[in-house]
């Protein structure tokens, strides 16, 4: 199938003189207009559930700067929500969940199946997108990575090294494993939800893929993203699928031809020349500028975009942010750099 959308050419593989662009993050507290959205919606949740609002944030961004896509305003922590856990965020802190620590906790969480019809807002959301983006804006849908949902399901809140999910992994195995196995069917429901709904890309979230290693890398990070790929694949063998496994290192060489992912976004922690010769061999590649260039600006923030679009500019790529961007961020320097990379083509 020919593709006409910036974003889907570059993902089946096309080398574009202009990457496409979008930004992790994009529609969030760093634009006014997302605060005043957000503050007519009374907080975050009550903005994810509001199909109206939630659309409008997601278009936010694309008025502003014309990105190539858009992602569907959501979160990874409604899908643990769905599923029976509570979950709040406090001002300030992040999320909160109720956790899940054993049998008895995990025996309360719902099946894979049940999870539509508290969903079924974020849907919504993703059909009006449809119906109000520009022509060449392509949509992505997203869920979080088992093993990264897992970790604030277990812990409750978001935490620096992930301790109670290796803890549980190393002394509740089989409370651990069958929570990554419901979490990695769920999101097999979910994303194919999206993808009937509209969603043109899936894009898996795995942030804290970085604290795993080795064997557990395979096992937790790895395998259940193959496992959803593949489940994606057989139903919707058109969808392109991004995978993130942030702060992966040396695990993300190889990771697209094992998973059987399009696409691998990378941080900033690896160099543009390493993305390009051990990753960019096997396919498209998204990033990888590192998100505080979007506060300090300036030359700095010219050159690091310009190294990038260079050195990736032999293969596919996507530009994007090695992270999400900041509600520090100054929204000039974003301008800024979209401009430098659409100057450089
Ligand atoms: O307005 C606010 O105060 C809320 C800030 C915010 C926003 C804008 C949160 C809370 N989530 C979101 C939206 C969001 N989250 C999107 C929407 C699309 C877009 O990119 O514009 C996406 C894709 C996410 C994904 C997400 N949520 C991830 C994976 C990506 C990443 O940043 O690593 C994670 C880990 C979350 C959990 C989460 N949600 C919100 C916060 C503050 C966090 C992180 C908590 C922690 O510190 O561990």
């Amino acid at each position: 199938m020919k593709q006409s959308k910036p974003i889907l050419r570059a993902l089946s593989g096309e080398i574009l003189s202009t990457p496409p662009i979008w930004m992790m993050r994009q529609a969030g507290r760093y634009l006014p207009e997302y605060r005043a959205t957000r503050a007519e919606a009374g907080d975050f949740l009550s903005l994810c559930y509001n199909s109206d609002l939630a659309t409008e944030v997601t278009l936010q961004p694309i008025r502003r700067y014309g990105f190539d896509a858009s992602i569907l305003f959501a979160d990874i922590l409604l899908l643990p929500q769905a599923l029976g856990a509570d979950l709040w965020f406090v001002t300030g802190e992040g999320p909160r969940l109720s956790t899940v620590t054993n049998a008895a906790d995990f025996a309360k969480l719902k099946g894979k199946d049940d999870i539509h019809e508290h969903l079924a807002p974020i849907y919504q959301t993703v059909r009006n997108l449809v119906q109000s983006l520009p022509e060449q804006t392509t949509l992505i849908g997203f869920a979080g990575a088992p093993w990264t949902v897992a970790t604030y399901m277990i812990a409750g809140k978001g935490t620096p090294d992930q301790a109670p999910a290796h803890l549980l992994k190393s002394t509740g195995l089989p409370v651990f494993d069958a929570l990554i196995d419901l979490i990695t069917e769920a999101t097999i429901e979910y994303l194919s939800q999206q993808i009937l709904a509209g969603a043109e890309v899936v894009k898996l979230f795995d942030s804290w893929a970085g604290s795993l290693h080795n064997e557990d890398f395979k096992k937790y990070a790895l395998a259940p993203t193959k496992r959803i790929i593949t489940a994606l694949k057989k139903r919707h063998p058109h969808t392109p699928i991004i995978a993130f496994p942030r702060e992966a290192g040396d695990n993300y060489i190889g990771f697209a031809k094992a998973t059987g992912a399009d696409c691998v976004a990378v941080d900033n922690s690896v160099s543009a020349n390493w993305i390009a010769q051990h990753m960019q061999v096997d396919g498209c590649v998204q990033g990888n500028l590192a998100s505080r260039h979007m506060v300090t600006g300036g030359q700095n923030l010219i050159d690091d975009t310009t190294a990038i679009v260079k050195a990736l500019g032999k293969g596919p790529h996507i530009f994007n942010l090695g992270h999400g961007i900041t509600p520090d961020a100054d929204p000039e320097n974003v301008q800024l750099m979209i401009d430098t990379v659409r100057s450089i083509a």
